[in-house]
This record gives structure tokens, C-alpha cells and sequence, in this order.
């Protein structure tokens, strides 16, 4: 019986670091238009969103709300064109939106250069293979807990 304890303790470490571990790619400025791509994505807390440059002079600005140009106080930003092409915002909040644009030129105003992540506490409903994973590890949890 220990033994399928401390077998169960590793598998839901396990799964607890598959869902820790997500990165998400956002491309800045793809094929040389004012734009993210994609635009809007759905997050846990701990997931790293990582901004590629791909074109063009742009930044990535925390914003105040969803519908303004406007710097959010304290928020992320990634100053112009980082110089490794990558800037990594880690979510910290649980539950919630976060929205950013690019304070580049005129980019956000006039060409609505903006984006969006949808934090969702829900782990399970955003994480369709960490979902898997945990079903088969609670299934094999539970066959040596009975053998
Ligand atoms: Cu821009």
C-alpha cells in the first residue's frame, strides 16, 4: 500500500508540472502588419506568454482596459523592439483579463494594434492534454492502489 502512495505522490506531482509548465507564443508584427497574432489567448497562472518580434517597430504595453491605448500603472512593458526579439510575461493573477497593445507611432489607435489573455482558474478546461494526462495517471493510480 505505501508503495502505490508514494507512486500516486509522483504522478500528481507529475501532472501539477505538466500544467505549471505552458508557453505560449505571440508573434508581434507578423507579415509586417500592426498586429498580434494571435490576438487574444487563454492562460492559467504560471503560464509564460512570450512575445516573438518578428517585423516592423513595435512594443508590448500592459494596458489600462481593453478598449484604450493607455499604460497600465505598474504593468509589463517590453520597451521597443527587444533586442532578443522575445520578451516573457508570466501570468500572476488567478483569474481575470489582461490586456496590452503596442504604444508604438499610432499602432493601437489607428490600427488597433491589441491583444488580450483570459485567465481562467480552471486548469483542466484550458489544458486538453494535462486533462488526459491526469485521467490515465488516476487510472493507473488506482489499479496498483488495488493490486
Ligand atoms: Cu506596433
Amino acid at each position: 500500500m505505501s508503495r502505490a502512495i508514494f507512486l500516486f505522490i509522483i504522478l500528481v506531482s507529475l501532472t501539477a508540472s505538466a500544467i505549471a509548465a505552458r508557453v505560449q507564443v505571440i508573434y508581434v508584427g507578423q507579415d509586417n502588419m500592426n498586429q498580434f497574432v494571435p490576438n487574444t489567448v487563454n492562460a492559467v497562472k504560471g503560464d509564460t506568454i512570450a512575445f516573438n518580434f518578428v517585423g516592423g517597430q513595435h512594443d508590448v504595453v500592459q494596458a489600462s482596459s481593453s478598449d484604450n491605448c493607455s499604460k497600465m500603472e505598474n504593468g509589463f512593458d517590453s520597451g521597443p523592439n527587444p533586442s532578443s526579439n522575445w520578451f516573457n510575461y508570466t501570468v500572476n493573477v488567478d483569474k481575470g483579463r489582461i490586456w496590452f497593445f503596442c504604444s508604438t507611432f499610432t499602432h493601437c489607435k489607428n490600427y488597433n494594434m491589441t491583444g488580450g489573455i483570459i485567465v481562467n482558474s480552471n486548469a483542466i478546461a484550458t489544458h486538453p492534454v494535462s486533462a488526459s494526462f491526469i485521467i490515465i495517471s488516476s487510472i493507473v493510480a488506482i489499479f496498483f492502489m488495488f493490486n
